[in-house]
C-alpha cells in the first residue's frame, strides 16, 4: 500500500475513535471500549472490601426486604447515565440538579446505605475504594443474599465520576412507556444486546411500582377509555382495584411480578407471556419476534440466572472509568471531592 492509502486508512480510522461513538440525540459520548476492571483490584489495598460490604448489606436487607430491588434499579439507572461512575449518588449543587432529581428516578432509594458502606470502608481504606465499586459489590450482594451464593460477578477498579446532570438521567433512562425500537436502541447505545434487554428486564421480577404509571394502560389507551389490548384483561381488572385513578396513584404501588415480587428468580418471564408485564415496556418485549423468542427460552428458572449474571456482567462495565486520569474516589459517595 503507498504511503498515501495509509495515511488516509489512519485519518479515516482515528476520526471513528473520535466521532463514532459520538451517540445521538444529545447522548453524551461515552466510550464503549475495553477496560482494564479487576477480578480483585482491591486485593492488597483493602483485602476485606467485599466481607465489610457483605456483613452491611446483609443487617439492612434483613431488615429492609425491599433494599435489593432498589439497589438493582439504582445501578441499572447509574451504569445508563454517563457510565458506572456512581454519577447517580451525587447531590445537587448550588448550579447543578443532579441525576438524583430526575423524574425516572421515581422511588429510587437506598443512597444512606451505600453512605454507612463507604463509610465503613474508609474506616479501614481510607480514600482507595470507589464509591462506584461499593455500589456494584453491594447491589450484587443484596440480590444474592437469599439465593446464598453469588449471582453474578464484580469485577472492580471503577472511578467515580464528577459530574451529574438531571437532564442527562432525564435523556438516557429508558422510559416505561417506550416501545422495543426505542428500548432496543437505548441498550443499543450503551452496547448491550436485544438478548441483553429482554435478560435485563427480568429484574423487573422483584419490587414495586407506581400506578400513575400504568393508567394509560388501564383507562385510556388510545384516547377512548379503553384499556391496553396486550394487558391481560383479567389482570387489568385485578390492576384497577389498586389504581383507581384518584390522587393515590401517585403513591401507591404494584409489585411489578405479582406474588412473587420478593424472589429473584424466572417468573416474570412466566407473567410477562400471559401478557401481565405491568408496563408498555415489558409487554412490548413480546411485540418483536426475537425478542419473544428470548422471553420463552428465560421461564426455564436455571437459564434465566446464568443468562442474568452474562448481561449483569456487561452492563455493570458500561462505561466506566479506570485510568487514574481519569474521575476521582469520592471521600463522600454523595459530593465530590
Ligand atoms: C428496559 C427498560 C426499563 C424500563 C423502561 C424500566 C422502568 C421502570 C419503572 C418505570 C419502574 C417503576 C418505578 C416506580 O414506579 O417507582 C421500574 C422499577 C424497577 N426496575 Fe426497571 N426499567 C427498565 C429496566 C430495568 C433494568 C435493566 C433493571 C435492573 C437490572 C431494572 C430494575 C428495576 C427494579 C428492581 C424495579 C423495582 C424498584 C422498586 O421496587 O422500587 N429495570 N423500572
Ligand atoms: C446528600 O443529600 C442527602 C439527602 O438530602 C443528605 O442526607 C446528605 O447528607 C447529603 N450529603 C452530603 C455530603 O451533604
Ligand atoms: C455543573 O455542571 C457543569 C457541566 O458539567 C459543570 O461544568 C459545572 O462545573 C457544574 N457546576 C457545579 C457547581 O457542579
Ligand atoms: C416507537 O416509538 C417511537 C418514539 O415514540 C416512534 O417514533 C416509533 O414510530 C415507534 N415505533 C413503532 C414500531 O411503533
Ligand atoms: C381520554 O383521553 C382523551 C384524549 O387524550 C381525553 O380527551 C379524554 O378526556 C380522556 N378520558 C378520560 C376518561 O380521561
Ligand atoms: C431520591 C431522590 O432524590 N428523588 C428525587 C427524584 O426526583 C424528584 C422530582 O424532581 C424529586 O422530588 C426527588 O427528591
Amino acid at each position: 500500500m503507498s504511503s498515501k492509502v495509509l495515511l488516509l486508512l489512519f485519518l479515516a480510522i482515528s476520526s471513528c475513535f473520535m466521532f463514532c461513538n459520538a451517540g445521538y440525540k444529545g447522548y453524551p459520548k461515552y466510550k464503549i471500549k475495553k477496560n482494564t476492571l479487576k477480578d480483585h483490584f482491591y486485593r492488597k489495598t483493602c483485602p476485606n472490601l467485599e466481607e465489610i460490604v457483605q456483613t452491611v448489606i446483609e443487617r439492612h436487607v434483613l431488615g429492609n426486604p425491599n433494599l435489593p430491588a432498589k439497589l438493582i434499579r439504582m445501578q441499572f439507572h447509574d451504569c445508563f447515565v454517563r457510565g458506572c461512575d456512581a454519577s447517580i449518588l451525587l447531590n445537587s449543587t448550588a448550579d447543578n440538579r443532579s441525576e438524583k432529581e430526575a423524574l425516572p428516578n421515581l422511588s429510587i432509594s437506598g443512597f444512606e446505605v451505600i453512605d454507612e458502606i463507604k463509610e465503613e470502608v474508609e474506616k479501614e481504606c481510607k480514600r482507595v475504594v470507589s464509591c462506584a465499586d461499593i455500589l456494584a459489590i453491594a447491589t450484587r450482594d443484596a440480590v444474592s443474599f437469599p439465593h446464598g451464593r453469588q449471582l453474578w460477578k464484580v469485577r472492580t477498579g471503577r472511578r467515580d465520576g464528577t459530574i451529574s446532570l438531571v437532564s442527562e438521567a432525564t435523556a438516557n433512562i429508558p422510559s416505561p412507556f417506550s416501545n422495543f425500537t426505542v428500548l432496543k436502541h437505548q441498550f443499543q447505545m450503551n452496547g448491550l444486546s436485544v438478548r441483553d434487554l429482554v435478560v435485563l428486564s427480568g429484574a423487573h421480577t422483584i419490587g414495586r411500582g407506581h400506578c400513575n404509571i400504568i393508567l394509560n394502560r388501564l383507562f385510556n389507551f388510545t384516547g377512548k377509555g379503553d384499556q391496553d389490548p396486550s394487558l391481560n384483561p383479567a389482570y387489568a381488572d385485578f390492576l384497577r382495584t389498586k389504581c383507581n385513578g384518584g390522587p393515590t396513584d401517585r403513591t401507591t404501588t404494584v409489585e411489578l411480578d405479582p406474588d412473587s415480587s420478593f424472589s429473584f428468580d424466572s417468573h416474570y418471564f412466566e407473567i410477562l407471556k400471559d401478557g401481565k408485564g405491568l408496563f408498555t415496556s415489558d409487554a412490548t418485549l413480546l411485540t418483536n419476534e426475537r425478542a419473544k423468542h428470548i422471553v420463552f427460552e428465560l421461564i426455564d428458572p436455571e437459564t434465566f440466572l446464568d443468562e442474568f449474571a452474562v448481561s449483569m456482567e456487561k452492563m455493570i462495565e458500561i462505561g466506566v472509568l479506570t485510568s487514574p486520569k481519569q474521575g476521582q474516589i469520592r471521600k463522600h459517595c454523595s459530593i465530590i471531592n
